[in-house]
This record gives C-alpha cells, sequence and structure tokens, in this order.
C-alpha cells in the first residue's frame, strides 16, 4: 500500500461501494402487495417526522431502479450496499409470501450483477412489518424466528447471487431510537422493551447466521453495527465512568455479544439495565456470536461528554472551541473513525472490516446548469478516507468502504430536510443529478486513491 507524498493509494482489491435502504428511497408504499411497516405508520401519525413527510414514494426507487444502477455505473462503484423490504416479502411478518416483492429484489440483483457491481444486502434496515409490531415487534422473543424465517426465505431466493449479507443495521438504533427514546419508529419510551428488543435483535441475527451460510454458502456474512466513541470532557472521575458507561451503551453492549457472545459485565451491573432485563436468561445471548465473516462499521461522529448530576442518564454533549460540524449537528473528525477502526481490530479482531456507511449531510442546493457544488462533501470524503488509509496502514482489517448514501432520500424523523446523497434528488420531479462528490468518487475508484 503506497503513499507518496500528497497521494493516497488503496491497495487494488479494497471495494469501493455506496449504501441506501429500501424504506429511505424505494416508495411504492403499498405497491405489489407489500405490507404496512412500522415506518408507514410513525411517519403517517401527525407530529412523528419533519414537515410530516413519510417514505410513500421518496425517491421512487421501486419503479427507477434501472436508472439508478446506471447512475452507480456511471460513477464506478463496485459494489451496491441495499436492504430487503421485509413487509414486501412477507406482507404480514411471517406466513404468506408475497412474490411480487421477492420478484423486485431479483430484478434489482440481476441489474447489478449485469453492470458489474457486487450486491451487498441487508436484510433489515428499520422497517418492520407492523403485524409484528403489533404483536410486541422486536421486545418479541418470538421475534428470533419470525426473523429467521425471513432470512431464510430471502437467502433461498437470492442466494445463489449475493456477495455479502449483513443481517440487521445499527441495531442499537432500532431499539434504543425505536423503544427507548421514541424517536424513530415504533416511537417507545419503554426501558425494558428497548433491552428487550436488543436482545432480540442480537439473538435474531445469530439465528439468522447458520440459515444465511447454508442457504448461501458463497457469501460473506457480517452485521452493521454504528460505533460512537464517547470521550469525557475532562479527567474527572464522573466524566471519566460516564464516558465509560455510554461507550458501553452504543458500542460495547453489540460488539461484545457478537464477537464474545457475552454481555460487558459492567453494563449489566447497571440498575436500568438490570431492571429492565429483569427475568431474561442473559446467557442466551451467547447465540449472538455465531461466527461471521465482516463486521460492517457504520462511522458518523463521536461525542465528547460530561456527567450532568441533575440527569445522570443524559450526559451534556460538549462542544470543543473550533470544532466542525455537519447539516445533522454531528462533530466532523477524521481521526476519530482511525482511532475507532483501530481499536475494533484490537479488542475484537474481526477477521474482516468494511466501512458499511460513512458520508455526511449538507445543504446543497442544485444551481440551473446541473451542476450540484457540495465541497463540504468533497472535503468530507477526502478526510475519512485519509483516515481509512491510516487505519489500513495501521493494521485493521479493513476490505472496503460504502458512501452514506447514493442519493439524497428519506433521512427518518427528519423528513427530506437532509441531503446525504453523491446524487441529489428533485423530490418534485425526481430528476437525479451528479454532485461534485460524486465526480470525486470516481475519481477516488479510477485511481484507487486520491
Ligand atoms: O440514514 C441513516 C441510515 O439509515 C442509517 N445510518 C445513518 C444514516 C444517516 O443518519
Amino acid at each position: 500500500m503506497a503513499q507518496e507524498k500528497g497521494k493516497i493509494t488503496f491497495p487494488a482489491d479494497f471495494l469501493w461501494g455506496t449504501a441506501t435502504s429500501s424504506y429511505q428511497i424505494e416508495g411504492g408504499a403499498l405497491s405489489d402487495g407489500r405490507g404496512e411497516c412500522i415506518w408507514t405508520r410513525f411517519s403517517h401519525t401527525p407530529g412523528k417526522t419533519k414537515n410530516g413527510d413519510t417514505g410513500d414514494v421518496a425517491c421512487d426507487h421501486y419503479q427507477r431502479y434501472r436508472q439508478d444502477v446506471a447512475l452507480m455505473r456511471d460513477i464506478g462503484v463496485q459494489a451496491y450496499r441495499y436492504s430487503i423490504s421485509w413487509p414486501r416479502i412477507l406482507p404480514q411478518g411471517t406466513g404468506a409470501l408475497n412474490e411480487a416483492g421477492l420478484d423486485f429484489y431479483d430484478r434489482l440483483t440481476d441489474e447489478l450483477l449485469h453492470n458489474d457491481i457486487q450486491p451487498y444486502v441487508t436484510l433489515y434496515h428499520w422497517d418492520l412489518p407492523q403485524a409484528l409490531e403489533d404483536q410486541g415487534g422486536w421486545a418479541n422473543p418470538a421475534i428470533v424466528d419470525w426473523f429467521a424465517h425471513y432470512a431464510d426465505v430471502v437467502s433461498q431466493r437470492l442466494g445463489d447471487r449475493v456477495t455479502a449479507w449483513m443481517t440487521l443495521n445499527e441495531p442499537w438504533c432500532s431499539a434504543m431510537l425505536g423503544y427507548l427514546l421514541g424517536i424513530h419508529a415504533p416511537g417507545m419510551r419503554d426501558p425494558r422493551r428497548a433491552y428487550l428488543a436488543a436482545h432480540y435483535l442480537l439473538r435474531a441475527h445469530g439465528a439468522a447466521v447458520p440459515l444465511l451460510r447454508r442457504n448461501s454458502p458463497q457469501s460473506r456474512l457480517g452485521i452493521a453495527l454504528n460505533l460512537i466513541p464517547q470521550y469525557p470532557a475532562s479527567d474527572k472521575p464522573e466524566d471519566v465512568r460516564t464516558a465509560r458507561y455510554f461507550d458501553g451503551f452504543f458500542n460495547r453492549w453489540y460488539l461484545d455479544p457478537v464477537f464474545k457472545g457475552v454481555y460487558p459485565e459492567d453494563m449489566l451491573a447497571d440498575g436500568m439495565i438490570s431492571a429492565a432485563l429483569q427475568g431474561v436468561d442473559v446467557s442466551t445471548i451467547r447465540q449472538a456470536a455465531a461466527p461471521i465473516d465482516f463486521l460492517g462499521i457504520n462511522y458518523y461522529t463521536h461525542n465528547t461528554i460530561a456527567y450532568d448530576p441533575e440527569n445522570p442518564q443524559q450526559p451534556r454533549q460538549v462542544r470543543p472551541a473550533g470544532a466542525r460540524f455537519t447539516e445533522m449537528g454531528w462533530e466532523i473528525n477524521g481521526q476519530e473513525m482511525a482511532n475507532t477502526l483501530l481499536r475494533v481490530q484490537r479488542e475484537y479482531a474481526p477477521k474482516a472490516m468494511y466501512i458499511t456507511e460513512n458520508g455526511a449531510a449538507f445543504a446543497d442546493v442544485a444551481a440551473n446548469g446541473g451542476m450540484v457544488e457540495d465541497p463540504q462533501r468533497v472535503d468530507f470524503l477526502k478526510e475519512y478516507l485519509t483516515a481509512t488509509h491510516a487505519a489500513l496502514r495501521g493494521g485493521a482489517a479493513l476490505k472496503g468502504y460504502f458512501v452514506w448514501s447514493l442519493m439524497d432520500n428519506f433521512e427518518w424523523g427528519e423528513g427530506y430536510s437532509k441531503r446525504f446523497g453523491l446524487v441529489y434528488v428533485d423530490y418534485p420531479t425526481q430528476q437525479r443529478t451528479l454532485k461534485r462528490s460524486a465526480h470525486f468518487y470516481r475519481e477516488v475508484i479510477r485511481a484507487s486513491g486520491f
């Protein structure tokens, strides 16, 4: 791996991709037999998303997938990470199969292969069938089998063509944003349900792995975790303790089960968590440690936090002087991503890692004349690709990088107000325009660096 002065070169087999998810881009909310999902219900509930935005139409990718694959080909991406909508396949979550849904992913997968783009498929990126939520959703232990069945059905159909499978996207978000903080579907604020959800998400991941292995023996298997390092704002013991606790909350609660089959002891000893998990045999979490081939890391930001005696569960976020932020209010610092990748390598020794998401929202504006200038995103990508390269040189088993996102899309509670894409989407006309960052990324891929 060369590094001439001023130039960064990645290994020739380093994989370059982009990522999206079903609910965020597909639209076709109830087309061709798709069932309702928790985000359909949540986004149609007044006050839950910015401007009442929903994913009913989104980027209309369900109709326009061919055009979107052509865009990827134009940028030169080698792999595409997309997710399957569970309620398109099983509208009630279990039971009757919707062939039209499977056919859609068949066509999309074939279209990718036809364009030399490797399919990287996520099974669950947050669009749980509402029918399952009505039975308790992720907090119901039966979901381990429901998810395994869904994984089995999808991998029987696509398993001969998929390069890599990820069981779950960011289980922390599903459990904690959805069931503890109430800002994502299904919008609950219930610690017990949140920790049950995290438990059954992790077990469902473990239950799906052997089925994927059986149905898709040539594919590589993994999970995508969002990791957010937590730094103490000072060396005061209470700040250091707070940072350690929130590292457990965001990171170790998922990494330890997946790699070691156990929960972190210090977190299990926490009063709120032990109360939430009362009556649960926590040793069953060993199911989460089914052997995988790679860890997907979704990396966006880090937190600097201080203990808040008024509200110990909610640390005070410290914004260091001179810090830079994206439109999401997330602090930009590529070096922290390199540190995180190296920490994961040191502490968990994954066989391989991919950055399955990294990117930034900025207030992009489409100018007349067809170019969208997004210099901040280009700078962001340079900084984080430099960090990726530094982590590789430091010994991280990194095999690829996926930009979040291929195109602007439905940013959950933020609706369409935040743009993460390499491609600008004009929602009223559905016109797509490559941003400057897409041109930059094309050059990175072509030169294996910049
Ligand atoms: O848009 C999301 C994606 O669905 C999951 N990871 C973070 C992205 C940006 O918030």
